[in-house]
């Protein structure tokens, strides 16, 4: 079965949001495309209650970049996005959500980041998806959408993870880059974890 994971494109990811990844926009409409290629879509949705720890807001003498520890864990602190109800949390007004079969929302647990659509950052807890795509026979996934240096690497490394055959659309996906080359970085990652790379031949 053709499957498409999407992630994360919503408003506060694009040009203008709290989070803006750059050119995050152009996903939307290669997303759009695809869609109708494939059998089933999956989006996933950063879904933050207001006092989540990952955002600077909540740690008093810290700035938005700075890594601090957050329950243990390792964190990188964000502006305030995705916040469960408001609009930057809501999937690109231009997506045609109508192609989009089922949703994973995460980033739920105010303690915990999750940028992976399968585990919060310290696997502690699944979301759920991978259950569901176990449960319909699930081998193969094409990954792709915001940001590829965050929670598009970290889902397609968990998909790898759970033993599932993933290609990173890379024509759909765009990064942060909050240091130039963190998207090779990433890329680089993702194909030393066994990620195909779209547009690449495979060795
Ligand atoms: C993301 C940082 C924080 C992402 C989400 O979607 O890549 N990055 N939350
Ligand atoms: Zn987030």
């Amino acid at each position: 079965m053709k499957v498409l994971i999407l992630v994360d494109i919503q408003n506060d990811f694009l040009p203008g949001g709290a989070l803006a990844v750059p050119n995050g926009d152009e996903v939307v409409a290669v997303a759009n495309r695809l869609m109708p290629e494939y059998e089933l879509v999956v989006a996933t949705q950063d879904w933050h209650p207001a006092d989540h720890q990952s955002f600077a807001s909540q740690h008093d003498g810290h700035a938005v970049g700075e890594v601090i520890s957050v329950d243990g864990l390792e964190q990188i602190l964000w502006p305030d996005h995705c916040v469960q109800g408001t609009p930057g949390a809501e999937f690109a007004a231009a997506l045609n959500t109508e192609g989009v079969d089922h949703v994973i929302r995460k980033g739920t647990d105010r303690m915990i980041d999750s940028y992976s659509g399968f585990f919060d950052n310290d696997h502690r807890k699944a979301t759920g998806l991978g259950d569901y795509l176990k449960g319909r026979g699930v081998t193969a996934v094409d990954v792709m959408g915001l940001a590829t240096d965050y929670c598009v690497k970290f889902t397609a490394l968990d998909a790898v993870g759970l033993g599932l055959s993933v290609r990173l659309l890379t024509e759909g996906s765009r990064g942060v880059e909050l240091t130039p080359g963190d998207c090779n970085a990433a890329i680089h990652q993702m194909k030393e974890a066994g990620v195909r790379i779209e547009g690449e031949e495979s060795e």
